[in-house]
């Protein structure tokens, strides 16, 4: 059975919260809900439809990966080669190698199909800058073809200087460069060796090199205006602290946000460290070490460590319906799909612009209410995209958590799920899923969604955490704030006991 339950009670309307200023309802016209106040006009129009460099773009638009470099000209101790290049994706995550003209046609058919696909990047299954040739063959033919889609590319850096002219030439505005250390002792023990003038360097001169060509191209690219996002793999004992200097180093050379992502190593995988029993960082580990960098550097959160051949929105992956034989038999009108793309992506940009103008969500609840801070809570969300809380609990594959605190909503991250529920008839080991995903939620409060069934719904509430379909279809951190100060209303934010689902202690 589902439940499907009416608003019991009226929220409080916090009027001051409401504060739209200006008359432009697009977004990047700096009203009071900006969620990026602090940046530059021509800034924010550069990252506002990029759903890796903005959070908010990132329930609205989607990016697409062509793979059309296997090779790499580094090693790293988390890589095996068998599998897309970890800097980005997940291991043991295979894709279909193009060649760079398939890459072109698929990025047009997908961009016709998806008008909401603003973003095509480069990014493995080696390095795209180890094979410079089909790469820019790639992006060429989409520059020629297709001059509305960005384009993007995420490299280790090592052949970054000698390539950062042509990138920019052909207006690849958008680079990520994987930077682990800035010290090659540290370097040396995640990087084994280089390839530097066709041979290879081991140990502490390889990573220097590595750190060398990374950090010279971050300047490059910075002085020539490209927006740099840099990505780091979290790996405890090796260089979870020195990451903290890694951030302050590289914002004070002009990189524009800091990914810092866990590394998943399981010995299945065949890497080095899976092999060695290195771990990766707990969900509490990296979010202190966010945290701690964050005070200072633009933090990415929302990263998806998606496959060298993603195709959709973030989180979702819709390459099977892109594969190499269906792309070849298609015949893509893309002047007519430029138009249709034009009239979705303005629409999108509005309507962006409208909620940003009417939220709330943003506001300081204490001052609003005039109400004594209270705890920070995390909430779990079930959402398929659109900023809204639109999905059945049984269809998530993964959930948004957010931590809502007198001060705001800030989003902190996805956690994965397996399918509670998979067809009428076919609903798995609902057991083992339900188990999995209390411990992957076990830090949450709240669980929002549009629907739930009343099994989950008991499990769920046993554990702590409380679902809440009440909010279907609301922008989500509108409803955030509103549960928030619902609980705040009924005294549920006052300190708790230790080992209970709250974020008390951190705060304490
Ligand atoms: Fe791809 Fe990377 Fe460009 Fe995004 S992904 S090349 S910046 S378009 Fe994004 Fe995917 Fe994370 Fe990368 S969610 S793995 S950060
Ligand atoms: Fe693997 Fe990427 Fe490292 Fe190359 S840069 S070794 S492909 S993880």
């Amino acid at each position: 059975m589902d439940l499907k339950i009416k608003k019991l009670s009226d929220i409080p309307v916090i009027k001051e919260a409401v504060t739209p200023q200006g008359g432009c309802s697009t977004s990047g016209c700096g009203s009071a809900n900006d969620p990026t106040p602090e940046l530059p006009q021509a800034i924010r129009e550069k990252i506002q439809d990029h759903p890796c460099y903005s959070e908010e773009a990132h329930h609205h638009f989607a990016r697409m990966h062509v793979a059309v470099a296997p090779a790499c000209n580094i090693q790293c101790h988390y890589c095996n080669r068998k599998y897309d290049c970890a800097n980005e994706s997940r291991p043991g995550v295979v894709s279909e190698v193009l060649k760079p003209h398939q890459a072109v046609k698929k990025a047009l058919a997908v961009a016709a199909s998806i008008p909401e696909m603003t973003v095509v990047g480069i990014a493995g299954p080696g390095d795209g800058l180890a094979n410079p040739t089909r790469t820019f063959q790639t992006f060429r033919g989409i520059r020629e073809q297709a001059d509305d889609i960005k384009l993007c590319l995420s490299t280790n850096g090592m052949a970054l200087p000698e390539h950062v002219e042509e990138l920019v030439a052909l207006g690849v505005d958008h680079i990520t460069i994987t930077i682990n250390s800035i010290d090659p002792e540290v370097g040396a023990r995640i990087h084994p060796w280089v390839i530097w003038n066709k041979k290879r360097v081991f140990g502490v001169e390889g990573a220097r090199l590595l750190i060398q060509q990374q950090q010279k191209g971050l300047e490059m690219l910075v002085e020539r205006g490209v927006l740099v996002k840099v990505n780091s793999v979290m790996i405890p004992g090796i260089n979870d602290e020195h990451l903290k200097e890694v951030s302050r180093v590289v914002k004070a050379k002009g990189a524009f946000m800091h990914n810092i992502m866990p590394l998943i190593s399981e010995p299945e995988h065949g890497t080095y460290f899976g092999l060695n029993g290195q771990r990766g960082p707990t969900q509490a580990e990296l979010t202190a070490l966010r945290d701690a960098c964050g005070t200072d550097m633009k933090m990415m959160r929302h990263c998806r460590q998606c496959r060298a051949d993603a195709v959709g929105r973030l989180g979702e992956d819709r390459g099977a319906e892109f594969t190499a034989d269906r792309i070849d038999e298609l015949e893509v009108d893309y002047p007519a799909a430029r138009e249709r793309r034009d009239q979705v992506q303005a629409a999108i940009r509005e309507s962006m612009g409208a909620k940003r103008l009417a939220s709330t969500a943003r506001a300081p609840v204490a001052s609003a209410t005039g109400k004594a801070a209270s705890r920070p809570v995390l909430m779990a969300v079930a959402t398929q995209g659109g900023g809204v809380i639109n999905q059945h609990f049984g269809h998530a594959r993964e959930f948004l958590v957010y931590r809502a605190s007198p001060e705001g909503v800030r989003f902190e991250g996805h956690r994965r799920a397996d399918l509670y529920c998979s067809g009428p008839d076919e609903c798995g080991d609902r057991e083992q899923v339900m188990a999995s995903t209390l411990r992957s939620l076990e830090d949450c409060e709240v669980l929002l969604c549009s629907r739930i069934g009343i099994e989950p719904w008991s499990t769920l509430e046993a554990a702590g955490i409380t679902p809440n379909p009440n909010h279907a279809m609301e922008p989500i951190e509108d409803a955030i704030l509103a549960v928030y100060r619902e609980m705040m209303e009924s005294g549920q934010l006052a300190p708790v006991e230790e080992g209970s689902n709250s974020l008390m202690a951190e705060v304490s």
